[in-house]
């Protein structure tokens, strides 16, 4: 293949140009928030939790793929709107993040019970090693827009994070963010 270049605006992650468009409502996440009272309640809305703007190139060990994500700001009752999370099926594959706007959190764990989180806004850059699952949280008002850098043959086990969740929550109290121990984590 040939080298490319595609022109990201540096104030919103909008992407000229993209390969795939991907779109997560909160019925594509069934079962993901800890007040399932107010998830089922907020379903009859089917609100867009976060966009994906993938540039990936083929799966072979050696390509890195990138994309943008645009989480929306939001809470499912006192859970802040978050990514679904993943480990990659490759394990031995780690990831970049490039906080372009908004405000999160990075909430990684290794399945050895290890776990970390990184505040994500404009100009961090994040470092996912290999082994460490990863999901994102907007703890803020805005959309949290950030670069992901990958290898292409990394995959997304999404599994795990489903049957589990993560260990931690991220969750507002008196108007802050909280990081907590998942009552549901099994
Ligand atoms: C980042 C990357 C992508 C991922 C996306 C959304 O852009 O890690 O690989 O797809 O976030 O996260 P998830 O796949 O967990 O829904
Ligand atoms: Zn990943």
């Amino acid at each position: 293949m040939k080298p490319f270049s595609i022109k990201m605006n540096l104030e919103n992650g909008n992407l000229e140009e993209y390969r795939k468009k991907i779109v997560r409502r909160l019925s594509d996440m069934k079962g993901f928030y800890i007040d399932q009272e107010k998830e089922k309640r907020e379903l009859s809305k089917d609100p867009v939790i976060y966009e994906v703007y993938e540039v990936s190139t083929p799966s072979e060990a050696g390509q890195l793929s990138y994309g943008v994500t645009i989480l929306y700001p939001g809470k499912i009752g006192e859970e802040y709107y978050m990514t679904k999370g993943h480990f990659h099926e490759k394990e031995s594959t780690g990831e970049i993040y490039i906080g372009i706007s908004g405000s999160g959190i990075l909430l990684m764990e290794t399945k050895d019970g290890d776990h970390h989180f990184i505040e994500m806004r404009r100009g961090t850059i994040a470092y996912v090693p290999p082994n460490w699952a990863h999901r994102s949280i907007n703890t803020g008002k805005e959309m949290l827009t950030f670069l992901a850098i990958y290898p292409s043959d990394a995959g997304h086990d999404y599994g795990t994070i489903e049957k589990k969740g993560f260990r931690k929550v991220v969750i507002e109290v008196d108007g802050k963010a909280k990081i907590m121990d998942n009552p549901r984590y099994q």
